[in-house]
Formats: C-alpha cells, sequence, structure tokens
C-alpha cells in the first residue's frame, strides 16, 4: 500500500485552514496542524474533523506554535517531515494591519522566511513542497486590468506589503535552493466560515439578522470598491493542484468577474427579501431594491415569521474607509485554467445562497434564544 502523504498547514483554525484539511484528509493524507494559543477555544471551523487525541493513528494532529517563533516552527517541522506545507497563517485583515503593522510584518512577511530556512536547515529542501498564501492585494493600486502573474505589484496596505516580502521570499528560495515553493495569488474567496469582520460575511450576517428582527441597520465604508469574489472551497482545491504541478511556479487564481460592495449588498438582501436603501457620506442612490423572494428563504427552511417588510437602511460610515484602498481587483486565472486545468463550481450568486442559507440558518437560533427568554449574559452577574 502507498504511504500515507503528509501534510502541515499553517492557519488551520482559520477560513481557508479548514476547507483546506478537509480536502486532504478526504484524499488520505495525514494532516498537522498549527494553531495558536488563546484564551477562548478557536478551533471551531475545525471541530467537525476532530480526532481524539488519545486514540492512535489519527490522521489529524494539532500542534500549538506562532508564526513568530522560529524555533517553534522548526521543531514541528522536524517531527512531522511534511510533504507538502501550507502557510497560510496571516493577520488577514487589510483595515486591521494598519493599526499593528509592525506585527504584520513579522507574522505575514518574516513568518514565511521562517518557514522557507527551517525547511533549508532541515535538509527538506528536496523532500517537502511549500505553497505561500498570496494575495491579488499585492495588486493594489491599478496597473492593468485583468491582473495577471505579470502584471507589475503596488501594494497599498501593511498587510499587502508584508505579503509581497513573503511573495519575493519565496521566489528567491526556490531559485537559490532549487526548493519546489509557489505562491498562490488569489482573489478573495468567501463562504459561510467567512471571517464575520469581512465585507461579505459582515453583510450576509446582517442582511440575516435584519431579515429576523434581530437588528435594524447596517454599516459599511467603501461601497464603490470592486472585487473578484470566489467560493473558499473552489480556492482551496486549486492550492493542492498547485503542489502537484510538474513544475513550482506562481498562479492567479480568480473568478475573472468583478463586483461592486454595493451590488453584493443588493443581492444578499434580495436573497433575504429585505427592501434596501442606501443612506450617509458619498451616497448618491436612493435606489430601492424590491426583489422579495421569500419563497427562497421558504426554500432554506428559514422562519420568516419575524421578517420585517419596510425599508431598511444601509448606511455608509466613514470610519470603515481605509487610509489606502484597492479600488479594483479582476483576476485572469487562464494561466491556472489551462495548465492545471482548473475550473470552478460556484459563481456569485451561488456563493451569496450559500452564505446567506447558512447565515440565516445561525441567526434563527438566536431567534429562538431570544424567543424562550434567554439574553446575553455576564459572567459577573
Ligand atoms: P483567516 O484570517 O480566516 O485565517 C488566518 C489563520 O492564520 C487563522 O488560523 C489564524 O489563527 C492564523 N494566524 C494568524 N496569525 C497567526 C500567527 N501569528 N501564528 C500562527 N497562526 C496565525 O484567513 P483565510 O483563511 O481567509 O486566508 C488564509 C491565507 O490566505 C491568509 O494568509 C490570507 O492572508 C491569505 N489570503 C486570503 C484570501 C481570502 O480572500 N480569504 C485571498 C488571498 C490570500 P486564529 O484562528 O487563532 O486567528
Ligand atoms: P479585502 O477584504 O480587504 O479585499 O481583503 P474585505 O472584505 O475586508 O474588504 C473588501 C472591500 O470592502 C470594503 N468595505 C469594507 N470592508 C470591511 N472589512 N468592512 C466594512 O464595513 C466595509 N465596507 C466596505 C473595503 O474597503 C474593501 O475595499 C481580503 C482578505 O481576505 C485578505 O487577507 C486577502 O488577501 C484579500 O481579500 C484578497
Amino acid at each position: 500500500m502507498a504511504q500515507q502523504k503528509v501534510a502541515l498547514i499553517t492557519g488551520i483554525t482559520g477560513q481557508d485552514g479548514s476547507y483546506l484539511a478537509e480536502f486532504l484528509l478526504k484524499k488520505g493524507y495525514i494532516v498537522h496542524g498549527i494553531k495558536r494559543r488563546t484564551s477562548l477555544f478557536n478551533t471551531d471551523r475545525i471541530d467537525h474533523l476532530y480526532e481524539d487525541p488519545h486514540v492512535e493513528n489519527r490522521n489529524l494532529i494539532l500542534h500549538y506554535g506562532d508564526m513568530t517563533d522560529s524555533m517553534n516552527l522548526t521543531r514541528i517541522i522536524q517531527e512531522t517531515q511534511p510533504d507538502e506545507i501550507y502557510n497560510l497563517a496571516a493577520m488577514s485583515h487589510v483595515a486591521v494591519s494598519f493599526e499593528t503593522p509592525e506585527y504584520v510584518a513579522n507574522a505575514d512577511g518574516t513568518g514565511t522566511l521562517r518557514i522557507l530556512e527551517a525547511v533549508k536547515l532541515l535538509g527538506l529542501t528536496k523532500k517537502t513542497k511549500i505553497y505561500q498564501a498570496s494575495t491579488s492585494e499585492l495588486y493594489g493600486k491599478v496597473q492593468e486590468t485583468p491582473q495577471k502573474e505579470t502584471t507589475p505589484f503596488y501594494p497599498r496596505s501593511p498587510y499587502a506589503v508584508a505579503k509581497m516580502y513573503a511573495y519575493w521570499i519565496t521566489v528567491n528560495y526556490r531559485e537559490a535552493y532549487g526548493m519546489f515553493a509557489c505562491n498562490g495569488i488569489l482573489f478573495n474567496h468567501e463562504s459561510p466560515v467567512r471571517g464575520e469582520t469581512f465585507v461579505t460575511r459582515k453583510i450576509t450576517r446582517a442582511a440575516s439578522k435584519i431579515a429576523l428582527g434581530l437588528q435594524d441597520k447596517l454599516y459599511l465604508g467603501n461601497l464603490d470598491a470592486k472585487r473578484d469574489w470566489g467560493h473558499a472551497k473552489d480556492y482551496v482545491r486549486m492550492m493542492w493542484m498547485i503542489l502537484q504541478a510538474e513544475q513550482p511556479e506562481d498562479w492567479v487564481i480568480a473568478t475573472g468577474q468583478t463586483t461592486t460592495v454595493r451590488d453584493f449588498v443588493k443581492f444578499s438582501f434580495a436573497y433575504a427579501g429585505i427592501n434596501l436603501r442606501f443612506e450617509g457620506v458619498g451616497v448618491d442612490e436612493v435606489g430601492i431594491v424590491d426583489s422579495l423572494d421569500l419563497e427562497k428563504a421558504k426554500a432554506s427552511n428559514i422562519d420568516i415569521s419575524h421578517l420585517k417588510l419596510e425599508q431598511t437602511v444601509v448606511c455608509v460610515d466613514p470610519r470603515y474607509f481605509r487610509p489606502t484602498e484597492v479600488d479594483l481587483l479582476l483576476g485572469d486565472p487562464t494561466k491556472a485554467e489551462q495548465k492545471l486545468g482548473w475550473n470552478r463550481e460556484y459563481n456569485l450568486q451561488d456563493l451569496v445562497n450559500d452564505m446567506m442559507k447558512s447565515d440565516l440558518k445561525l441567526m434563527t437560533k438566536d431567534v429562538y434564544l431570544k424567543d424562550g427568554g434567554y439574553k446575553t449574559m455576564s459572567y459577573f452577574e
């Protein structure tokens, strides 16, 4: 019987880490994951994959670690001897990176160097393949569209600058030491387990709460920003394909379509059947989306008895504006499609549907708790 392949995932507790772990386990891999020590549990996204640490021959094994700790990373790589490392760990929120720029440089930039250097020091350059989670944020200020592997970079945030270092140090170790190290330049990808403060999830959660009478308004920043949004499930499959390619290369992964934040709001609110009005700084449109689709909500087994039918307001609040913004992202995935045979299962409407369906279900639980007389309780009451 062929030996099981071993993968190490940094950032396994994040959106992509959780989907990738599930994907690799299904492929028969032994998956090691690095999680941070936190004061509250942070493994919600992978709890369904959990295996009792007291039984032998587990396929999912978690290790405490941190991208800022070289010795810890080196020890874990030495102990696990991975065939493939997926370096997904990062402080991944662009707006927050303006608040914590030095930490982001350390975790997202130098953290990548720590992984590469550990593989080199341990003599694993011929054995271990490395996937680096690069980003469309590298393109930043628009130089050309659609953006492809050859488009020049112009990063616009401490996050993007740190990721630019990570990109080039990956290329450099590949060229200097012959390592199979690749960048996946991934455009935005979302899912029902997307972090709650990224714009898509903030919108689908709010639309669901508003539909169920748990929230009145949604405050957002720049409604005109355009993003090329795909589904995380399609994108983690591509991470694996990149490491199975014949040669180590860098790849753009995108849908080839771009949408404004404003339209993402409209699609999500339409799914929940809510009338919508935009208000606030710089808003010239007082448009109303009147696409009440109660049938869809019903089809998702959603209790719509709380649905509010009057207009709901989405307010622009400048506190969510960024010091420097990335106005337009639109990727060209032709290379990945032609050379690796990658294609997508989800389009934007599928993505919105998947996220809305999941958040409506999640929020319905809060309605039952509220109706049952439960309220958020202070531990100190
Ligand atoms: P998430 O923010 O959901 O997950 C990030 C993961 O990194 C979490 O597991 C987090 O742990 C972990 N992490 C953060 N800081 C550290 C640290 N110092 N040491 C160890 N672990 C750490 O991101 P995504 O899953 O969305 O993205 C995965 C990667 O892909 C990231 O590198 C991101 O920058 C990049 N990327 C994402 C895109 C997207 O649209 N999603 C697009 C392009 C690139 P914890 O759970 O404890 O917070
Ligand atoms: P992004 O994702 O910065 O593209 O980075 P995010 O969802 O945070 O923002 C997308 C766009 O929406 C605008 N926006 C808001 N954003 C947030 N978070 N909250 C708001 O209230 C809001 N209102 C408007 C933003 O200004 C921006 O233009 C994501 C991350 O996953 C990165 O890690 C990854 O590298 C890139 O995608 C590709």
